[in-house]
């Protein structure tokens, strides 16, 4: 009897049984995978620039210890996220140079500008919560090596979270009326583009259905989306802060919040390249690549001299 490789595969799929990366898979999914998870890794590598840019300038030893560990944390899961990826077969310097031609994408949200340090508290609270919320099902995402990473991730991005919203806690709760008016610009800056990094509505998504079947996602866009703005708007009452949707309301029959259109032109506009910072972002991304060059010749040269010096103490054994 021939055995289907594709019934077997996705029979394990619905059995829950994860898949590694010896296990025979179909090429779109093998290419789907790398797709996101290599999209993953460049947004988590990208992310650290926006408050990078703040580290120097952050209002207090604390403050400038927990952005500096944030930060470092986000460096890392990219690092797990490229290894992940290399499982599926393509190397991290693909990965790099796809993200250093404008091939690759990253997330969107990284394309705005970080401007007062009410930002820092924004980025954690929204971006950081909005990313949590897409990265918790991940956790449980059929490709072993994507799922075990993100349960790390996951445990990170969620001191994160609270880093922001306890700098947002504090200018709201303790600042002076300016340092409160900061913390809802921040807000207005940051509400719109936070709720388009779950992507496009479902029926405006050609990589859901597959990915759902596949259970690299189990939640749509959508409904990830309705999840974050019905946990935050609570929060930004708490706060004291109006989000800027003048048709946010909440709707007794669904349950929900209804919430006003999003400006998808904008979202496509930055996809595309176009947004406040692209440019400048893969600018600082390529310029750290080739500015490392010589750390990276330095440390195979070294590696090639200890492989012969140990090679010479077996000959002479
Ligand atoms: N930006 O068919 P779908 C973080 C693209 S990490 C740019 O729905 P899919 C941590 C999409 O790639 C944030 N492009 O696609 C942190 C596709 O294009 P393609 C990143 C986007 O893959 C916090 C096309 O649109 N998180 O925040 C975006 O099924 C603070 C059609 O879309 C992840 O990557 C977007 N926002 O669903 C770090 C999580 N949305 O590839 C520093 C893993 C969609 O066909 C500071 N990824 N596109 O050319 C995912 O869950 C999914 O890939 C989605 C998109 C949900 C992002």
């Amino acid at each position: 009897m021939e055995i289907n490789l594709e019934e077997v595969f996705q029979q394990k799929i619905d059995n829950e049984i994860k898949i590694e990366p010896r296990d025979w898979m179909p090429e779109k999914y093998r290419k789907t995978l790398l797709r996101q998870i290599s999209q993953h890794a460049h947004s988590e590598i990208v992310g650290m620039l926006p408050e990078g840019n703040w580290i120097t300038r952050a209002p207090n030893l604390r403050r400038k210890v927990a952005l500096i560990a944030k930060v470092q944390d986000e460096a890392g899961h990219g690092l797990y996220l490229y290894s992940a990826a290399e499982t599926l077969g393509m190397s991290r310097d693909e990965m790099l140079s796809e993200l250093h031609s404008g091939k690759a994408k990253y997330s969107s949200i990284f394309n705005y500008p970080t401007v007062t340090w009410a930002d820092m508290g924004a980025i954690g609270w929204l971006v950081d919560g909005a990313a949590i919320m897409n990265q918790v099902p991940l956790c449980r995402a059929s490709y072993g090596p994507y799922a075990r990473a993100m349960v790390r991730v996951c445990k990170e991005e969620s001191f994160h979270q609270r880093q922001g919203y306890e700098i947002m806690l504090t200018l709201c709760t303790k600042g002076n009326p300016a340092q409160k008016a900061m913390a809802q610009d921040a807000l207005n800056r940051w509400w719109w583009p936070s709720i388009m990094m779950f992507g496009p509505n479902d029926e405006h998504s050609p990589n859901s259905a597959q990915s759902m079947k596949w259970k690299i996602k189990r939640i749509s866009n959508d409904e990830l989306r309705q999840k974050f703005i019905d946990v935050t708007v609570p929060q930004a009452d708490i706060l004291g802060l109006t989000i800027p949707d003048k048709d946010l309301k909440w709707n007794e029959e669904r349950g929900h919040y209804d919430f006003g259109t999003i400006d998808w032109e904008e979202f496509n506009q930055v996809v595309a390249g176009n947004g406040p910072c692209n440019k400048q972002r893969l600018k600082a991304r390529v310029d750290a690549w080739n500015n490392g060059e010589w750390v990276r010749d330095a440390a195979t040269a070294y590696a090639e001299k200890r492989a012969k010096r140990e090679a010479g103490k077996t000959e002479a054994a």
